[in-house]
């Protein structure tokens, strides 16, 4: 009889999952204002003429970034929205630019775009330099354009459901949401600013940690692809000995055995080494470092899962029926 009633209660969750991912409800998804959940995604098509850095500002004011599709997906899912959309200009922007390694298009997040529609002959970085991607309204095609232009423009932005699970400019990897920053930081100010973001469970984000080789291999290709054709990137990750010489720690408290350090480090040089960074003289090497040294950095928070705080079953049930949700605040 017990057994019978749990099956009972087990079904009716799955029933009730399984609709919800069938049929979902648009308004169940949580957009930022103003924007239109589309094929797993949050949209916005902005018919006002901006100039591309101007647009940015403006998708990232409002809780999105320019978009940056990467599959022909994707662009599909733009090319319908702009055509429901009226007073559209000709030329809209999206988020890949070339200007620091010509001919190799990147969005904020250090997203290559791999799967470009140029249009014909394009692109040509003519007149003197094309540094922006922009798509055609009536053809989906792309077309390098001088970033100064005021033109339409497309933005983007995660919808807290099972699609989109990092913030807008995070790169997702294997349930680990990463961003690299250029700019200078000590390891002090480069872990506060990875804190000063968080995922929509309110996690922070922290210097990365590394838990293993396949890990170690991402983060170092991540940085690289970051800045492409700026060498090897010296760049601070989460581990360090602050606290106690000689016992490394993690900011993000992982606890794993993994390190890759050059032979005979760390050596903690004149007794003021205590913060470790990665890429020190081969790609992927890990040195201790004084931690004033500024340089990158490299962040990591836990993917934004809506079912990751219920993994029971009783809990997935708690959180269809609402209560759970209180604890996934809509960022
Ligand atoms: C100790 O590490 C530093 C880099 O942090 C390196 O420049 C130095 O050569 C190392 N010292 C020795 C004795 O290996
Ligand atoms: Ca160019
Ligand atoms: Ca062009
Ligand atoms: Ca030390
Ligand atoms: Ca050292």
């Amino acid at each position: 009889m017990y057994s019978f009633v749990l099956g009972a209660v087990f079904l009716a969750a799955v029933q009730v999952s399984a609709s919800l991912i069938a049929s979902p409800d648009p308004n169940s998804y949580r957009c930022p204002h103003g924007y239109q959940f589309y094929s797993g995604k949050c949209y916005k098509v902005v018919t006002v003429a901006k100039d591309h850095a101007a647009a940015q500002a403006h998708c990232e004011s409002t809780g999105g970034t320019l978009a940056s599709p990467n599959s022909q997906e994707e662009i599909d899912s733009i090319m319908d929205l702009v055509g429901q959309t009226t007073a559209v200009p000709d030329l809209l922007w999206l988020g890949y630019k070339d200007e620091t390694y010509e001919g190799t298009f990147t969005d904020g997040s250090g997203k290559v775009l791999t799967h470009p529609t140029w249009s014909n002959g394009e692109p040509n970085n003519c007149c003197g330099g094309e540094h922006c991607l922009q798509l055609y309204r009536n053809s989906g095609l792309m077309n390098d354009l001088g970033c100064h232009r005021e033109i339409g423009f497309v933005c983007s932005a995660c919808s807290q459901d099972l699609s989109c699970r990092c913030p807008a400019l995070w790169h997702e990897h294997d349930g680990d949401c990463y961003r690299f920053f250029g700019l200078p930081r000590s390891f002090e100010d480069g872990e506060a600013n990875c804190q000063s973001y968080h995922n929509a469970h309110g996690q922070p984000a922290h210097l990365a940690s590394v838990s293993c080789q396949a890990e170690n291999d991402f983060i170092t290709n991540f940085i690289a692809q970051s800045w492409p054709g700026q060498g090897l990137r010296r760049t601070w990750i989460g581990f360090n000995d602050i606290d106690h010489e000689g016992n490394f720690e993690w900011t993000d408290h992982l606890a794993e055995e993994y390190t890759n350090w050059k032979s005979g480090e760390p050596n903690d040089s004149n007794n003021n080494e205590d913060c470790t960074e990665i890429n020190f003289e081969q790609p992927g090497i890990w040195n201790d470092l004084g931690c004033q040294t500024k340089q990158s950095s490299v962040c990591k928070m836990p993917v934004f899962d809506p079912y990751g705080a219920c993994h029971k079953l009783a809990d997935i049930i708690t959180h269809l029926i609402g209560q759970c949700s209180a604890a996934l605040p809509v960022q």
